[in-house]
């Protein structure tokens, strides 16, 4: 029952079901379809069709009406789909009904979400965290999952085997649950030690929305060889550098990507990998201005930042893939004084807004790294010296 229920196995063909609710624009609901699709399509299945449904409430047996749920089952015998991914978050009940009704395997976007991080998890503590989210997130849900079951074992009032079942898994699952703690606490401590041995440096914090281009940025600045693809969660585990502009060290850590509905669980048990962020004197937060809700992308990740209490930092934002902005915006016969001032209008937008704190770049192409190095470097000195007031000199 707990093992391969929830996950994805390669070459999946699956539909994916989204719903549009009272308030929310189509366009909107469209591109929340689009991160599914890549989330699908990181995850290993392939994505083969799209169902919506306008509705004003979600049903509470089968999230979508019957019609529709009809209309999916049809599609998913006709062309044998093997999973159904539904874009909100389904309790339990919700899933058998919707298992028994349609015939297949059906996950929601937190189990895809989790799927993608078991598999990316190397280290022991990435596998512990990811494990221990999973396991919270199938706990509360486990008595709606086995409902069917139960009602085939034993009749009303009467405990079947079903509720035995239920019983044994929850516990088991608690039990996981205690242990992993245990063992997280404990790589917790040697990392927490870890960190404080890095001592008198000033830290910076590559943090944003997965897939925008951190990585890259890492590996740019600090000449090193960070796993970075076009793959949402390509990076699971903090990495850090230490390096020197000029004569001044920092430390430089590049960290996990923020995406829309993390699962809460996620976020919880990543806390010693989050911590990363949460002890850096400043953050750089990265955008992927090429794409077209990098505002709200934008959104979630300054959401993320306060939930971690780490809002009030310092932050740099660096507007990255200004190559790919640039192809997706303008048309070959724009005139390049019309293409200047559009950046130009862009640009002073976002001065303004992020008060004087935002940089321009293509990490692709190295265009205006130099002002990126300079702006870091300026930030790291300035903390430097409010920080060692008497030991300016060790520094630079
Ligand atoms: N066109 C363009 N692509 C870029 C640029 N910077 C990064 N990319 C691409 O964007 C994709 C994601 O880059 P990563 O560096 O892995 O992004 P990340 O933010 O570390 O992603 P996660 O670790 O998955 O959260 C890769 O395919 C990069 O090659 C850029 O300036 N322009
Ligand atoms: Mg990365």
């Amino acid at each position: 029952m707990l093992d391969n229920r929830n996950k994805i196995n390669q070459e999946e063909k699956a539909v994916l079901v989204g719903v549009i609710q009272k308030e929310q624009k189509e366009q909107d609901a469209k591109e929340y379809l689009d991160e599914l699709h890549f989330l699908a399509e990181t995850a290993g299945a392939v994505a083969v069709k799209r169902f919506v449904q306008k509705l004003s409430h979600p049903d509470s047996r089968t999230f979508v009406g019957k019609g529709k749920l009809e209309e999916i089952k049809k599609y998913v015998e006709d062309k044998q789909i093997d999973v159904l991914i539904f874009d909100d978050e389904l309790n339990g009940s919700q899933i058998s009904n919707i298992e028994k009704a349609v015939g297949i395997k059906t996950i929601d976007r937190s189990d895809l979400i989790l799927d993608i991080f078991a598999r990316r998890a190397k280290t022991a503590q990435a596998k512990a965290q990811v494990e221990l989210a999973q396991y919270q997130y199938i706990l509360p849900r486990l008595r709606g999952m086995w409902k069917h079951l139960e009602r085939l074992g034993g009749g009303i009032g009467t405990r079947g085997p079903g509720e035995t079942e239920i019983e044994t898994d929850r516990r088991i699952v608690r039990d996981k649950i205690s242990l992993l703690r245990k063992r997280l606490a404990e790589i917790d401590k040697q990392a927490s030690t870890q960190r404080q041995e890095r001592g008198e440096f000033i830290r910076v914090s590559l943090v944003g929305y997965t897939n925008v281009g951190k990585s890259t940025i890492m590996n740019l600045l600090s000449k090193s060889d960070v796993l970075a693809e076009n793959k949402l969660f390509a990076t699971l585990d903090t990495t850090t550098r230490k390096i020197v502009y000029g004569n001044t060290p920092f430390l430089l850590s590049d960290t996990v990507g923020f995406i829309r509905k993390l699962p809460h669980h996620l976020v919880e048990s990543f806390k010693s990998t989050l911590d990363e962020v949460r002890e850096a004197d400043i953050l750089l937060h990265v955008v992927d201005i090429a794409h077209p809700n990098y505002e709200e992308q934008m959104g979630v990740v300054n959401k993320t930042l306060q939930e971690l209490n780490s809002f009030d930092k310092p932050i740099i934002v660096i507007f990255n893939k200004m190559d790919l902005y640039e192809k997706n915006t303008f048309d070959d016969w724009l005139e390049e004084s019309t293409k200047k001032e559009i950046l130009k209008d862009l640009k002073e937008r976002w001065d303004q807004q992020t008060f004087g704190n935002a940089i321009f770049i293509s990490a692709l192409e190295r265009t205006n790294i130099d002002v990126l190095r300079h702006t870091i470097l300026e930030k790291v000195r300035e903390l430097y010296r409010i920080r060692y007031p008497y030991k300016t000199t060790f520094f630079y």
